[in-house]
């Protein structure tokens, strides 16, 4: 691939771009400025790659696909197919798995494809059972009614919000919360992990129908073979969402007991985050939950994004080279530095460290809120976000840590010795960060004072570390 595919490629999309509408081709423009200039630490972002890039931006955006491969409701979607068959392999042939679904949007869709694939597969209904039919297409208007009743009603137990998990899990201001009585796991107070025996109790109390294993701010392995006994033991359905470290999967990095697709009933995962493809989702599924999985459009997505799925073909091409599984490696080598650097310099984290892509900064060990040092670190040139802590006393809007993560940098090429400095940075902005008061004089959860000299600096030395890892070094847009 010559460098000057590359930056032509580009340069002649924004020039075609700016005949129609400039201001879009100097958005695009300023994006990529903007992600080469910061210090991307936000754990569930990465930088795709040109041909994934590329791959989004063309005619299959034009086409309906309702169906699946083979079976679909327009005409003339040959095409489409054989991206998704593609796609779909090499879903398979990456994880090991039976089947792989490549069409949902998004992380929320592909876990609501998967809640609608264990329902309508696990449901005990009296209304399927008098309709004595599996295809919940056949079902009458009045078997519905029943149905709707009971799928109201059933319960899912999964890792509670403030201990890492996420709100697709059945939280209330997501539709899982509606559509399913949910109950929570949480983490050990004093060690801050996951405690199986306390998990294994909760199922024997609430005997859910899905225990779900997976998270998006826990920074340390999951056992799910551990979870898999479990699930069995109460006869639930066990599925993980793999969003976060589906990249650590693909590249070997969690084997074994730590693999979720070789235990889970359903494994669901977005795209875009360590596993460094296009922005979407996907299901991974084992043999008897294929044809609901199958379903999921027009069961709970809209049409099928081929543009996309051609771009996750790609993408995960990509994960099958040797090369990925050493960046997937990287990127735990440098959580690890990054979580030791922090340490070191006095920083408390949740957990004490990390064993995977991210890192969880108790800030309040600095006196700040999440939403404080959030803000203090944006205004340095460092990018990250506020996160819940276990039994967080500032709620899930202030919180009191912060996230980070090490797949985009990883990409870039930086080591372990710039995670150390990258360490230095945020502790330096942390300590020199002091939270502000309200007007009546009470403690503010959102203002702070930052010396703004010292925050340039601190940007500009974020800048000079970043400097001998250009993102995308081969486009050039001038
Ligand atoms: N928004 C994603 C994250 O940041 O973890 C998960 O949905």
């Amino acid at each position: 691939m010559s460098h000057n595919a590359e930056s032509t490629a580009f340069r002649s999309a924004l020039e075609v771009i700016r005949a129609v509408e400039p201001r879009v081709a100097d958005a695009i423009g300023a994006e990529l400025t903007d992600q080469r200039e910061s210090l991307k630490l936000i754990a569930s972002e990465n930088y795709a790659s040109p041909a994934t890039l590329l791959a989004m931006g063309n005619w299959f955006s034009d086409k309906y696909a309702e169906g699946t491969v083979g079976r679909r409701f327009y005409a003339g979607c040959q095409n489409v197919d054989t991206v998704e068959a593609l796609a779909a392999e090499h879903a398979r042939e990456l994880f090991g798995a039976a089947h792989a679904y490549v069409q949902p949007h998004s992380g929320i869709d592909a876990n609501l494809v998967a809640f609608w694939a264990v329902l309508a597969d696990r449901v005990e209904s009296p209304a399927l059972k008098k309709a004595q039919v599996r295809q919940v297409n056949d079902l009458t208007e009045a078997d519905w009614f029943a149905l709707r009743r009971e799928l109201g009603n059933q319960r899912m137990l999964g890792m509670s919000l403030d201990a890492g998990g996420h709100l697709t899990h059945g939280f209330r201001p997501n539709i899982s919360g509606k559509m399913f009585d949910q109950r929570s796991y949480g983490t050990d107070p004093a060690t801050g992990l996951i405690d199986y025996d306390r998990v294994a109790e909760a199922a024997r109390e609430f005997k859910p129908l899905i225990l779900v294993g997976g998270y998006s701010a826990y920074p340390r392995k999951v056992n799910f073979r551990i979870l898999r006994e479990i699930a069995d033991s109460v006869g639930a359905t066990f599925m993980v969402d793999m969003a976060h470290f589906a990249g650590l999967v693909a590249g070997k990095v969690f084997t074994g007991d730590f693999d979720p697709v070789p235990h889970a009933h359903i494994v669901t995962t977005t795209t875009h985050k360590s596993l460094r493809g296009p922005r979407g989702g996907m299901v991974l599924c084992q043999p008897e939950l294929a044809d609901q999985v199958d379903r999921g459009c027009p069961m709970v997505l809209g049409g099928p994004l081929p543009h996309v799925m051609a771009a996750k073909a790609v993408a995960l091409a990509e994960a099958r080279r040797p090369d990925f599984a050493d960046y997937a490696q990287r990127i735990v080598d440098n959580a690890q530095a990054l979580a030791d650097g922090l340490l070191r310099r006095g920083a408390t984290l949740v957990t004490g460290g990390t064993d995977n892509h991210l890192v969880l900064i108790d800030v309040s060990g600095y006196g700040l809120t999440g939403r404080q040092a959030e803000q203090a670190l944006l205004d340095s040139g460092i990018v990250t976000n506020r996160n819940s802590v276990p039994q967080d006393p500032n709620g899930a809007w202030y919180t009191s840590g912060i996230r980070i993560g090490t797949p985009a940098l990883t990409t870039r090429g930086l080591g372990t010795a710039e995670m150390d400095q990258t360490a230095e940075l945020i502790h330096t902005v942390l300590t020199q960060t002091t939270a502000g008061a309200n007007a009546d004089g009470t403690p503010s959860k959102a203002k702070y004072t930052l010396d703004a000299d010292l925050a340039d600096k601190v940007a500009r030395q974020a800048t000079d570390l970043l400097a001998p890892h250009p993102l995308y070094p081969a486009i050039n847009l001038t």
